[in-house]
């Protein structure tokens, strides 16, 4: 048998959570950018410190504007491009990696395991390196819920949120996210990451809603190993924007 080798992505975001704790992600949503808006974007998020840039959205956007959009910002910045997509349609040789996800609480079998198999020839074939993530949707769930036919984790309840982080620990995936929705009124609570960081082993990213330096220091004092923020980047001030949230991320880590 093969080993399963650790990828150049998985390892750089392994050693970086390693040195520094928690790291930020920046999400652009391909739909919401033209190529030269998404490159400032990753420019000035890069600046700011962020870790890597995360490329997708919930709804459909075209597979040519899509491979636009990772070229201008692979272009533009050295770190990692991670591809987080939708569905088979946010695929796209042109990034490094992809989170390879299945919605764990998905009610549509289409999100837990149909997408993946038609998805995976592909990543083999475009040599993406496959991140395996268990995704969990928790509140509101927004846009992403609706599409996924999720059925959300509420707030209030992290224990349900724990146990279905740890069954994806469980069958081998690598990373679990929380996600509370792109622009979620409530981003996921300390209390629920807490929840889910005492079960699990492996790094815990949260996104969805997280707009303040407050939030963030929140989210990484919980047990946040990743936070990602996305529609903070679809405005102006970018550069100030994400400081903010890596700055609420550094106080934690001092
Ligand atoms: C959405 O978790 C991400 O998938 C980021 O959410 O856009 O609210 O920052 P925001």
């Amino acid at each position: 048998m093969r080993d399963v080798v650790m990828g150049r992505v998985e390892k750089y975001l392994l050693e970086k959570i390693a040195a520094e704790k928690t790291i930020h992600m920046t999400l652009i949503d391909p739909e919401e950018v033209t190529p030269p808006q998404a490159s400032r974007i990753a420019s000035k998020a890069k600046s700011s410190e962020t870790s890597a840039i995360m490329i997708g959205g919930s709804t459909f956007v075209s597979p040519k504007h899509l491979d636009s959009v990772i070229k201008a910002v692979k272009h533009t910045v050295k770190i990692p491009v991670i591809l987080f997509p939708n569905n088979v349609t946010g695929i796209s040789r042109y990034a490094d990696a992809i989170w390879f996800m299945s919605l764990l609480n998905s009610a549509d079998p289409y999100f837990l395991m149909g997408a993946q198999v038609l998805g995976a020839p592909l990543v083999k074939k475009c040599r993406l390196e496959p991140l395996p993530l268990g995704y969990v949707i928790v509140g509101e769930g927004g846009t992403v819920g609706v599409i996924g036919k999720a059925v959300p984790i509420p707030h209030d309840k992290p224990e349900l949120a724990a146990a279905h982080a740890l069954a994806g620990q469980y069958l081998g995936m690598r990373f679990i996210y929380l996600e509370a929705g792109s622009g979620a009124r409530k981003p996921v609570s300390p209390e629920m990451i807490q929840a889910v960081k005492h079960y699990i082993d492996v790094p815990l990213i949260v996104g969805g809603g997280i707009k303040t330096r407050e939030q963030a220091l929140a989210a990484a004092s919980a047990g946040a190993d990743i936070i990602v923020t996305g529609n903070l980047v679809e405005s102006s001030g970018v550069r100030q924007k994400v400081s903010e949230i890596i700055q609420g991320i550094r106080r934690f880590r001092s």
